[in-house]
């Protein structure tokens, strides 16, 4: 069906598979939608972006009759591609919120990770293959990372080894590929996984491309992230801006007072993805007064930077219910899924998080209505991200508040001994009756699948990160923890890694001011023995 380079995408409409139609889009390739089943058994070649959770996929499958058209598809042994829960839906069954029974192609169940292992989940984050068999699509890869985000695997058995074609470490081995003849599954995201996981896609596309020279790599585990991050805001003239403050204060030391500049966010964003970084963080940072459906500017800016950028980005800002001046009453799940329909693969909550956490520390009740638990029942707690805007509060005596307190490592002004961190809302300039610590571990509860952990002291400084804060963080939650604010120089990258639990270390000013490259960061962890992608 359509001509050489069309490419058939079965979108059920659960989720954003924006990030795969811009790589296939970028190697060249045009699309054509399924519509009806006969879509899938005429499509001369056809990928599957699973996104959602197992269940609602499978309800679709067999409400469109779409279930019984790709397991013929697949017995023909047409070119199939699947990714994520694309890989998962050909299973036998999962557990996740089940058992639900899946298309049934490979023997075996999808379980969720252990995190009694010792491992933080959701799994997200650029991991290593052991590559099992040759199966074409994976051969340019090598021994680089690959990108993961997910909380259910599917694990090897005798049953399936015949299918299986790249294995991940991760608690256990779990299955990363299955490849038989021209039908292939992967767990991992090619459309999120750089130069490397285009070479996947371009390989499943373009089976005959000339295999390219091995690339060196030494990936071995999960990889330590680098993330660069872009607080954007309106200047006064109106145009979006890269702005960056010091203790969130964004504005010039001027008499005009104006909005510091550092930079247009899709050239940076684009920029920041060439250079290396791991991720690419989107805040609009007056979203809590600009609502950001209003904000179209902001929605452009992330379908742009979508286009070329192939690492997970992650927006923030403004995302809660909200009502327009004509009365319009708009949820947050809907702001949120115009996120991800324009290009995000994660969304970051601030204020909203705080006052459901608030909320749910005091009736211990979770409604299911707070954004942060609507969004992850939708998109997956992988999908929802936590941002904490913590000021540090000295004291004498650790009695005094009924806040989680920590003795500090370097005194405060008046000597103190000890510290709470204040969380705030509406960026920093309201504080709230509520601690990092109690924050963290309510919102670990209530669906948050990481935490972006900012500290307003720190933020802009170069002193580096907060490392009483990441560690006590990072130690009492399971999800993944990202240290944030106060990144000078390489050193305090090393530092956070081997002093803390953090997974990633997110950092604005060094990067937007050109002091610190990022592949310099990445060169001193990698000479400090800490895991990073090349
Ligand atoms: O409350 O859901 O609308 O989300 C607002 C989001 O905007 C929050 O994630 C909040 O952290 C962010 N934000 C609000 N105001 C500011 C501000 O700076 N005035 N920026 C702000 C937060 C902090 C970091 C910064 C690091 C690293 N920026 O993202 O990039 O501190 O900086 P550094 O490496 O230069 O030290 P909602």
């Amino acid at each position: 069906d359509g001509g050489d380079n069309v490419v058939t995408l079965l979108d059920y409409g659960a989720g954003n598979v924006r990030s795969v139609r811009n790589a296939i889009r970028f190697l060249g390739f045009d699309i054509k939608d399924v519509q009806t089943p006969e879509d899938i058994l005429n499509a001369r070649r056809l990928i599957f972006p699973g996104v959602g959770a197992f269940a609602p996929a499978m309800d679709v499958l067999n409400g469109r009759g779409m279930a019984e058209a790709l397991c013929s598809y697949i017995e023909q042994d047409r070119p199939f591609l699947g990714i994520c829960l694309g890989l998962q839906l050909l299973f036998e069954s999962s557990e996740e919120n089940g058992p639900v029974r899946g298309l049934g192609v490979i023997p075996g169940v999808v379980g969720r990770f252990d995190s009694s292992k010792g491992i933080r989940v959701p799994h997200i984050g650029w991991n290593a293959l052991q590559i099992t068999k040759d199966s074409g699509i994976l051969d340019d890869i090598g021994k680089r990372h690959v990108y993961f985000v997910h909380s259910y695997r599917a694990m090897p058995s005798d049953d399936n080894k015949e299918w299986i074609s790249a294995t991940c470490n991760y608690g256990d081995k779990f299955i990363a590929s299955v490849s038989k003849g021209n039908v292939h599954a992967v767990q991992f995201h090619p459309e999120k996984s750089g130069d490397v996981g285009l070479s996947v896609l371009r390989r499943f596309l373009n089976p005959k491309a000339k295999r390219q020279k091995p690339v060196e790599g030494k990936a071995t585990k999960l990889a330590k992230r680098v993330i660069a991050c872009l607080d954007v805001r309106a200047n006064d003239n109106g145009d979006l801006v890269v702005t960056k403050g010091d203790q969130y204060d964004v504005r010039e030391r001027t008499e005009e007072n104006e909005v510091r500049n550092l930079g247009k966010p899709v050239d940076l964003a684009g920029q920041y993805y060439r250079d290396g970084a791991d991720e690419v963080s989107f805040l609009n940072i007056t979203g809590f007064r600009d609502f950001p459906l209003g904000d179209l500017p902001m929605l452009q800016v992330l379908r742009y930077a979508s286009e070329n950028v192939f690492v997970p980005l992650t927006v923030g800002g403004g995302i809660r219910d909200f009502t327009d001046g004509n009365g319009r009453y708009y949820s947050s799940l809907e702001v949120a899924s115009e996120y991800f329909r324009s290009g995000a693969d994660k969304v970051s909550i601030g204020s909203d998080a705080v006052y459901a956490a608030e909320e749910y520390i005091k009736t211990r009740v979770k409604t299911g209505k707070s954004s942060l638990e609507q969004i992850s029942r939708v998109y997956g707690n992988q999908a929802v991200v936590v941002s904490i805007d913590p000021r540090r509060v000295y004291l004498k005596d650790p009695d005094e508040v009924e806040f989680k307190t920590i003795r500090l490592r370097n005194p405060g002004p008046n000597g103190e001994e000890y510290a709470w961190y204040q969380c705030t809302v509406n960026g920093g300039r309201e504080g709230r009756p509520i601690g990092a610590y109690e924050l963290a571990k309510a919102v670990e509860e209530l669906g948050a699948g990481e935490i972006l952990l900012n500290c307003i002291d720190c933020d802009g400084q170069g002193k580096g990160f907060d490392i009483d804060l990441v560690k006590l963080i990072s130690d009492s939650v399971s999800v993944p923890v990202i240290a944030s604010s106060g990144a000078g120089s390489v050193d305090h990258f090393s530092e956070v890694f081997s002093q803390t639990n953090a997974s990633a270390a997110l950092a604005a000013g060094i990067f937007h001011r050109k002091e610190v490259p990022i592949q310099s960061v990445k060169h001193h962890l990698l000479k400090s023995g800490i895991e990073v992608r090349i």
